[in-house]
Formats: structure tokens, sequence, C-alpha cells
């Protein structure tokens, strides 16, 4: 091929993979090990517990959540919170197992943490509890305080979501998976009747008849005739990390694609992402062209450039000034990791840069209490990473 038709060619793909004019400029930031001497199997949430304690705890896979002071030097963990004995987990079908956790925000007073997980007493099916402090050790959690919030029952064993995350109205968020399997051959993605392919909203500190949790009065379908009235948003495929920023309190979330498209969201209440009428900004077999009511992710890139996003937080630490404000995210496939540069009260998509890193499968991203964020990976034994400026 010669130049000029292999210039064309790629101008070509870069249309078809979604790149817009923005600023691509790699930014002088690069991925580094941290808390080098800790090895943890499937690490697959990371996060703080918001009391003043400055731990980290990373839960993994297996269904066993560990804790450590946030010191690089950190030699080893404590557990926070054992039931591996519930939890299934296997390689073969690895989108199970422990999958998500978040404290509640008033952690320090109530002592409750909130866990999403595919229990061994039923087949595929994922539910999400709450857990208390151990009366005779503050610093563990309970295993026998499990109380069941909800129960989910996962047609399939891949796609299943799995984030928790307190938004700013001191509700808790679960994002769900469309149930699994190709093409959402349930409907569940536009399926208001069903949990899954959702986010759901409830209130952990109130109770309605016959649950262990409350529904928000101002949820978006709580009036409507046959809608599960948990559902904030919906049109998912399978949500792989959402977060608020920390700042705006704006939620932000990946949406992992089938065919050819990730994409990122800015979640509102009662949105519809389109799954599976849309994959990205795109027609989804023979769904739908752009619609209204169809809500457009702020940000798509092609298969060419990575096949399964993982989607992080706005960064709001302090270690690297040039990614404050940014939304950090990975493709677990290529390993690729850049920061999406978007305005969010304008609309307006500034550049998406890519950070300097070995290409390796993010697993998850997370914060510590000062707004620094890390990933992890499996690769070496379940390592952990921070960011850090290139001088
Ligand atoms: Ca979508």
């Amino acid at each position: 091929m010669n130049r000029a038709r292999l210039l064309i060619l790629l101008a070509l793909i870069a249309n078809a993979a979604g790149a817009e004019e923005v600023e691509t400029t790699p930014l002088p930031v690069k991925a580094e090990p941290a808390f080098t001497k800790l090895r943890i199997a499937r690490p697959v949430v990371l996060t703080h517990a918001g009391d003043g304690s400055n731990r980290v705890f990373v839960a993994s896979q297996l269904g066993v959540v560990h804790s450590f002071a946030n010191r690089q030097d950190a030699a080893s963990t404590e557990v926070f919170l054992d039931i591996k004995e519930r939890v299934v987990y296997k390689e073969a079908e690895n989108e199970e197992g422990f999958l998500g956790m978040a404290f509640h925000p008033n952690f320090k007073q109530t002592g409750e943490v909130f866990v999403y997980y595919t229990t061994t007493d039923a087949p595929h099916t994922s539910v999400v509890s709450r857990f208390r402090l151990s009366p005779n050790n503050p610093r563990r959690a309970d295993p026998d305080s499990e109380q069941e919030l909800l129960r989910i029952k996962q047609p399939f064993w891949n796609h299943n979501g799995g984030t928790l995350a307190f938004g700013p109205d001191g509700y808790l968020y679960i994002g769900l998976g469309d149930g699994g399997k190709a093409n959402d051959p349930l409907k569940a993605g536009q399926d208001l009747g069903n949990w899954l392919g959702s986010i759901l909203r409830i209130d952990v500190d109130k109770r309605d008849e016959g649950k262990n949790y409350a529904i928000p009065p101002d949820n978006p379908f709580v009036k409507r005739k046959g809608a599960k009235p948990e559902i904030y948003a919906y049109g998912l495929r399978n949500i792989w990390r959402l977060s608020f920023d920390r700042q705006t309190g704006v939620c932000w979330a990946g949406d992992v694609g089938q065919d050819f498209w990730e994409e990122i969201d800015i979640i509102v209440k009662g949105g519809n992402y389109g799954w599976n009428l849309r994959e990205g900004k795109h027609r989804f077999h023979n769904g739908s062209g752009p619609r209204a009511d169809l809500i457009e992710p702020i940000w798509e890139y092609h298969h060419a450039i990575g096949k399964s996003i993982t989607g992080c937080h706005v960064y709001r630490g302090k270690r690297v000034a040039d990614l404050v404000g940014k939304y950090l995210y990975a493709d677990y496939v290529s390993g690729k990791i850049w920061a999406l540069h978007y305005d969010v009260a304008n609309r307006r998509l500034l550049g998406n840069y890519s950070l300097r890193s070995d290409n390796l499968p993010v697993l998850t991203f997370g914060e510590d209490e000062q707004g620094e964020v890390y990933f992890t990976t499996q690769l070496g034994g379940g390592r952990i990473f921070r960011f850090s400026p290139i001088k």
C-alpha cells in the first residue's frame, strides 16, 4: 500500500473509531507500582472507609477483604471480612464472585459496609448484603452480621455488573449488567420490569415493608406501572465501574460493549442509555438510529483500540496535577489507560490523553481517603499501581 492510501485508511479508521477533534497528546504521566510488598489475588475492589483511619481496603474476587495502612512500605494486610465460603468464583466463569463493596457514607457512626457477590446458595445469583463491624473487634466486619438487601437472579454467568457506590444524596447505587450471553437475549436493557441492565438506587437507612431497605421517594419510575421502583437509569449492558466525582457529585460510568464500541456515560436520573438498541453512538443490529430519548455516551472507542472498558474516577488527588478534573479509564484487553477531559456543564469534550503504562489488564480503579487513584491487576499475583508525573 502506498503512503497516500495508508493515510486515507488511517483517517478512515480514526473516524470509524469515533475520534472527534480533541486533544490527544499523551500527558506526562505514568503508571507505576504502588504498595510493592503486597500481593492480593484477584484484587477487584480498592476503596477506603472514609473514617479518618487512612486505611486502604482491597477486596479479592474470591471473597476476602483486606485492609492495610496507606503507606507505600506496607508489608502485610489484615483481614477485614472473610466470606469466601459464601462466594462463587471460578476462573472459567470469572465475571462472578465478590464484585463490589462500599462503606456507608457515615461508616464511623454506623459501622456498616455493603457488598455485592455471587452466592453459593443458588445458581447464578448475585446478592447485595449489609455487614456490620464486629462487636469484639472494630477493625473487622462480623461475617455473622450479614443482612441481605437484594437477591438478583442472573440468567447467565457473565455481565454481573457489581459496582456499589454511595451518591452525594446518601443513597446506594448498584450497577447491574444485562444478565449475560450476547445481544441481550432477554431484552433486559430496555425492560423496566427487570432490574438487569440498570443502575439501581436504594435507601439503606430506612425500610419499606417487607424490605431491608427503602425506595427513595423520588426514584424516577416509582409511579410507572410494571416498572421496578429501584431503577435509577437503564439501557446499560454491563457497567464495569461507576463512580461519583467527589467534587461535583456527577455520576460517571463505563459500559462494556459487545461488537465494536466501548463507552463512557454521564448517568442521570431516569436516563435510558440505549442498550440493546444502540451500542455506543451506533445502531446495534436491527436496533435504533439516534433517538431523543436514548442518551448517547460522551465518549466511545472502537474495538480496534480496546475491547472491554474499565471505568474509573474523576481524579481529585494531589500527586499528579495534570490529572486533576480528568476521568481515568482503561481497556482491560488492550491494556491502554487514558484520561478523558470532559466539561460536564457545557457538554464539551476537551481531550482524551493516553498515559504511559505497561499495558496491564486493569481489573478496577479505586480511590484512597485523599482521593489518590490506584488501579489493580491480577498479573504478577495481584498488584496495585498508582500514577506519577514524568519528570
Ligand atoms: Ca449506551
